[in-house]
């Protein structure tokens, strides 16, 4: 439990240790003010910085998070430089932990943050944010953007990694480019039981149920289930067990010759094969899909197809 630490700490009032499935509270203490004037701001582009380590007193939270869950606060002790400084909150994905380096991807973001600039000169205040974000046991807090200045560097100690460019999402983990100080973020993370990526605390009012609300229809999980697929000539039939939209490719040699697409509703459907741009007497691959409002994406059905006419 010593990796992380919970509201009663950050207060300095009360340590005391979290129920499984109550909030936690994740990242850097806030202790200290930004030292460095802002990472990305030397950058030709936004950056994205992850935090892998935020000291502490004698122990070292490089675990990342605790436990899976929905950050639904995010707090940030930083200030924007020559001016207000417009953030995302970041989950990064980092592994492969090598000296002064590490491999990241992109993991959930949340709605942009203004981190309004530092106007007097004084102690930097903490920044508290609304957000709602998912994580995952062992995922880590990175902030997105540039101007800001967020990082504490201790005699040079170096516990974020920055990835310049940004880190986008769905693209393949790859190398850090530099690393520098404490970066000053903190998060609390809710249980998600029900996977909605809705904190179950003060986001989800219906923790029974993957929606947001009890009186919302569940999510359709389920893909459409495509059978009974024939072709006689160029008509293709089928059975849809509910409303989509059903792709037709012809292909060969792996490459499409042809397609269609046409909106369904449920039941037994007929529909006439694209043959424009195929050659007679040839024989192509007809690949069947059907995609539901939801964006459920059934099985493929394969079929064989000779051009005659
Ligand atoms: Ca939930
Ligand atoms: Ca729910
Ligand atoms: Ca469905």
């Amino acid at each position: 439990m010593n990796r992380l630490f919970i509201g009663g700490v950050v207060l300095g009032t009360l340590a005391f240790a979290a129920p499984a499935d109550a909030a936690v509270t994740v990242g850097s203490r806030l202790i200290n003010d930004p030292a460095n004037s802002g990472e990305c701001a030397m950058l030709a582009s936004p950056c994205t910085l992850a935090a892998r380590i935020h000291p502490q007193d004698g122990s070292l939270n490089d675990a990342g998070a605790p436990v899976d869950g929905v950050v639904t606060r995010f707090r940030i002790k930083g200030y924007g430089i020559a001016g207000p400084a417009t953030v995302r909150p970041r989950v990064v994905r980092l592994g492969g932990f090598r000296p002064g380096a590490a491999d990241g991807a992109a993991g959930a973001t949340g709605e942009p943050l203004v981190v309004p600039t530092d106007d007097d000169g004084t102690d930097v205040p903490v920044h508290a944010y609304s957000t709602r974000m998912t994580i995952r046991r062992g995922e880590f807090l990175g902030l997105d953007g540039t101007n800001v200045a967020a990082t504490y560097n201790s005699s040079g100690d170096a516990f974020t990694y920055v990835f310049d460019p940004g880190l986008v999402t769905g693209a393949a983990a790859r190398p850090s480019s530099s690393v520098t100080g404490e970066l000053l973020v903190q998060a609390d993370i809710e249980p998600d039981a029900d996977r909605d990526g809705f904190g179950d605390e003060t986001q989800d009012t219906c923790v029974a149920s993957d929606t947001k609300r009890c009186s919302d229809s569940p999510r359709d999980t389920t893909a459409p289930g495509l059978t009974k697929a024939r072709l006689r000539g160029r008509t293709l039939s089928f059975s849809i067990s509910e409303a989509a939209t059903v792709t037709v490719r012809i292909r060969r040699s792996g490459r499409t010759a042809a397609k269609r697409t046409v909106r369904v509703g449920a039941g037994a459907k007929r529909l006439t094969l694209p043959t424009r741009g195929l050659r007679r007497g040839r024989r192509y691959e007809v690949r069947v899909t059907a995609a539901d409002p939801a964006g459920n994406v059934s099985k493929p059905k394969t079929l064989r197809f000779t051009v005659s006419r």
